[in-house]
């Protein structure tokens, strides 16, 4: 199989694309995880170590009554059982959540959704602690539950937040941004309209290793030591300082291997809280780890925005601004990880790739009867709903206007020379150079050909689609004066060792989940001091053993800890400068950095390399006057600006017209993320995210019945892709860099689920035009195709 990854992969990387050194090398972690000896939370056993359980609620709104544990105390195997009103004793029931709202660690005076924790068991196996939970006898006084967000503010609307003083319905925040009057303005005067609701429904990232902990409370010293399936240890670690009231000197926070997170394990759930708990309590380890259908209905869900998007043009094509307004659904509790000044993520970058005169849009949080959560799922903290939002009206717009969707996009693109472009919405877009991407993108589609073969195919009778998306993402958080999480701004730190041997340690904040920091990491060092990356090691996921940062979302980790790693790299290249200056006995400014070595200029037989300098910086004698033994460095990076990597994306679909089922017959992605570290590892966070993209588009949706029960609880009924869902990827790229990182590096780890969805839904709707249908919502399921075909109203 010929893939285009292998077409265009040599010529891309014979220009100056070029990679940073060792470009598509292999990853280091990968003996260890094909071998099956990756080292996840679950495979931590101590000496000693019991077992925890949560009891669940079963209903979505109900008072608790009673709670009897006597039978689960009875118990032989079981050590402790615990309920709301026991941590509420010791002010542990309620903890704080990532978007400074309170989340019950226990259930005490009602439930909110099901799936909420209501009182746990300790046992000495896995097995009793289950068989425990249905010992527990509680007693509900069932409540109605809020389960339409529509009617979540409707007056007499039931009250899920009746713990917080004063609140009187299920509002959570308003929010907006852009300038409602000049969007007015340019509305009132425009040639062409269109307007048009979308759903982006909520759906689950579903990683294939569920959350959970090892927690182990040592009652000598007062440490806790907490193994946890956490994207973001540091800021975890000072959360459990501030909810726990432990020191935080003594909580070491470490996150071993992770089975994917993709944003679901951003979020301090109650089950690591309760695990903390229960070894104090009892002085043991206690571990607790969820099974799937836990894992479906009570972490961090995403998405649940309703959208109704409005986009004013001339009549020639020219997109002039774009309001929209948003009903978010934030769940019972207001759980959302994003930054604090950042209510509903960064949303406000729904203005998309083009050239505005004026946008608005205009938010309203609500309430409901669901799990907490909102952002995760490869999200950049929204910007998959606000490109969503865009990418959809904009082929309405080319719709009713009758025009080719790229067209309308190329038309109204960001000129290469309007960057720096400051948006309507006040994002600055630090480059992008949009034309060519898009026209790769058609290159390797062979887009006008399709165009052909469509019209044939139509005429026939047949219903194939293709879809268009381009998106801009703003990826890498910071910087700190703009952007905290709970007030921890977002900053990281780095720090390298180089011993004397001439072999490096770089130690980071961030965290991977398989996107393989270990081997990126260790070449963007490697590029800057010129030691091989296998001989650097990349420690992290430790807080005892990393300096302090925010932790892996967003796409964070290459925009900010990569440039941290490359600039404390080249702080440990300016002192090795100084130490090489003394060894060839020259001037600092007569020495040339060349690949791993200092060169006298002008006398090329004369060097040092990286290795003679590490053992000289450790090693007996002199070193030059002022100059500290040892090679070492840290920083703490706080980025200047977000980075904005962007990509086109065009999808061919066939639609079976006997069972409306949706083929995607080809995706092509060419995506730009700025100087490319490892091609390979982009490309596989690339397919990763389309793959992503497919099962959202045309397979994922939590949803709920009337009554707020959960009927996504399992991977029976919550679908995600296979590889028999997904076509063979054809990636392409372009390189524009960054102008304020380091080594122009933008993130990518959430690209292609950002931008995939809309050239799917665009595809698919484009299939539909013989039947006149301009919109249909996700996920485009065969029912929903089916009901879009006979003209079915489609579902709320
Ligand atoms: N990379 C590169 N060159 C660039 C940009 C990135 O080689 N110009 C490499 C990086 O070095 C890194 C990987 O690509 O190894 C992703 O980098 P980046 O875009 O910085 O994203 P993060 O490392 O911060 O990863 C987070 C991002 C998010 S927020 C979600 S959600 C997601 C994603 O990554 N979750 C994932 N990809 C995932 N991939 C896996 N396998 N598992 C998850 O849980
Ligand atoms: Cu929003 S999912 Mo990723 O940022 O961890």
């Amino acid at each position: 199989m010929t893939t285009t990854d292998d077409r265009f992969a040599a010529e891309f990387e014979s220009n100056d694309h070029k990679p940073v050194g060792y470009g598509r090398m292999l990853r280091k972690e990968d003996p260890r995880f094909v071998r099956g000896k990756g080292r996840y939370c679950d495979d931590v056993r101590l000496p000693g170590m019991l077992h925890l359980a949560i009891l669940r609620s079963p209903v979505a709104h109900a008072r608790i009554v009673s709670i009897d544990t006597s039978a689960a105390e009875a118990h032989p195997k079981v050590k402790a059982v615990v309920t709301g009103a026991a941590l509420a004793e010791k002010g542990l029931a309620w903890m704080p959540t990532l978007s400074g709202d309170v989340q019950a660690v226990l259930a005490t005076d009602k439930v909110r959704f099901q799936g909420q924790e209501v009182a746990f068991v300790v046992a000495e196996d896995h097995y009793a602690a289950r068989d425990a939970l249905e010992l527990i006898d509680v007693e509900y006084d069932v409540l109605e539950p809020v389960t339409d967000v529509r009617r979540a503010l409707d007056p007499g609307a039931p009250v899920i937040r009746d713990d917080l003083e004063g609140k009187e319905n299920n509002h959570v925040f308003d929010w907006e941004t852009g300038d409602e009057a000049a969007t007015e303005a340019v509305f009132a005067t425009a040639d062409v309209v269109v307007s048009q609701d979308i759903v982006y429904p909520r759906v689950h990232p579903a990683p294939m290793e569920t959350c959970g902990c090892v927690a182990d409370y040592d009652r000598i010293d007062g440490r806790l030591t907490l193994w946890s399936t956490t994207q973001a240890p540091h800021a975890h670690r000072t959360l459990y300082a501030i909810v726990a009231g432990l020191p935080e000197h003594k909580i070491r926070v470490i996150a071993p291997d992770i089975g994917g997170g993709f944003g679901g394990k951003v979020p301090i759930y109650p089950g690591y809280v309760c695990a903390i708990v229960a070894s104090i309590v009892t002085g043991k380890p206690v571990k607790w780890m969820e099974d799937r259908s836990e894992n479906l209905t009570s972490t961090g869900f995403a998405r649940d925005y309703i959208m109704r998007g409005e986009i004013a043009a001339s009549r020639d094509g020219k997109i002039l601004a774009v309001r929209t307004n948003v009903l978010a659904d934030h769940g019972a509790f207001n759980g959302v990880a994003a930054p604090v000044k950042y209510p509903a993520g960064f949303f406000g970058v729904f203005t998309g790739s083009y050239d505005l005169q004026a946008a608005y849009c205009r938010m309203t949080a609500v309430h409901t009867n669901k799990a907490p959560g909102g952002v995760a799922y490869a999200c950049s903290f929204r910007i998959t709903e606000a490109v969503y939002l865009i990418e959809r009206i904009v082929d309405c717009l080319a719709y009713e206007l009758e025009m080719d969707p790229v067209e309308l996009r190329v038309r109204n693109f960001i000129q290469p020379d309007q960057f720096p472009y400051r948006t309507k919405t006040g994002w600055v877009y630090d480059s992008g150079d949009y034309e060519p991407t898009m026209r790769r993108a058609m290159e390797i589609a062979g887009y006008h050909e399709l165009r052909a073969e469509q019209a044939e195919r139509r005429a026939r009778g047949e219903l194939m689609g293709i879809g268009v998306s381009f998106f801009t993402e703003a990826v890498g958080a910071g910087p700190r004066k703009d952007m905290d999480i709970l007030g921890l701004g977002m900053a990281d730190g780095c720090e390298l060792r180089v011993h004397p041997t001439g072999k490096a340690v770089v130690r980071l904040s961030v965290q991977t989940q398989g996107q393989g920091h270990e081997t990126t990491f260790a070449q963007i060092v490697a590029e800057e001091i010129g030691i091989p990356p296998a001989d650097i090691d990349v420690v992290h996921g430790d807080t005892d053993q990393t300096p302090f940062g925010l932790g892996t979302y967003g796409s964070r980790s290459t925009p900010v800890s990569g440039a941290a790693a490359a600039l404390v790299a080249r702080k440990v290249r300016d002192k090795a400068r100084l130490i090489a200056s003394g060894m060839l006995e020259v001037s600092v400014a007569d020495l040339e950095w060349r690949k791993g070595a200092f060169h006298v200029k002008g006398d090329p037989g004369k060097s040092v390399t990286i290795q003679d300098i590490a053992m000289r910086a450790h090693g007996a004698g002199d070193l030059p006057e002022g100059v500290e033994g040892g090679l070492e460095a840290q920083i703490c990076y706080n980025p200047e600006n977000l980075t904005y990597p962007h990509g086109a994306y065009i999808c061919v679909v066939d639609i079976d017209p006997g069972t409306a089922q949706v083929k995607v017959r080809r995706f092509i992605a060419v995506d730009d993320c700025g100087t490319q570290i490892n091609p390979m590892i982009i490309e596989g966070q690339v397919h990763g995210g389309l793959t992503d993209g497919v099962g959202m588009a045309l397979m994922e949706m939590i949803a709920f019945d009337e009554d707020g029960n959960c009927l996504g609880g399992s991977l029976m009924d919550y679908l995600i892709p296979t590889s028999l869902e997904v076509p063979d990827w054809e990636t392409g790229f372009t390189v524009t860099p960054s102008p304020h990182h380091p080594i122009g590096a933008k993130g990518v780890g959430e690209s292609a689920t950002v931008g995939s969805p809309p050239a799917i839904v665009n595809a698919v709707v484009d299939a539909l035009k013989p039947f006149g249908i301009r919109h249909a919502d996700m996920p485009l399921t065969p029912s929903r195709v089916w009901d879009a075909m006979r003209g079915a109203p489609q579902p709320p």
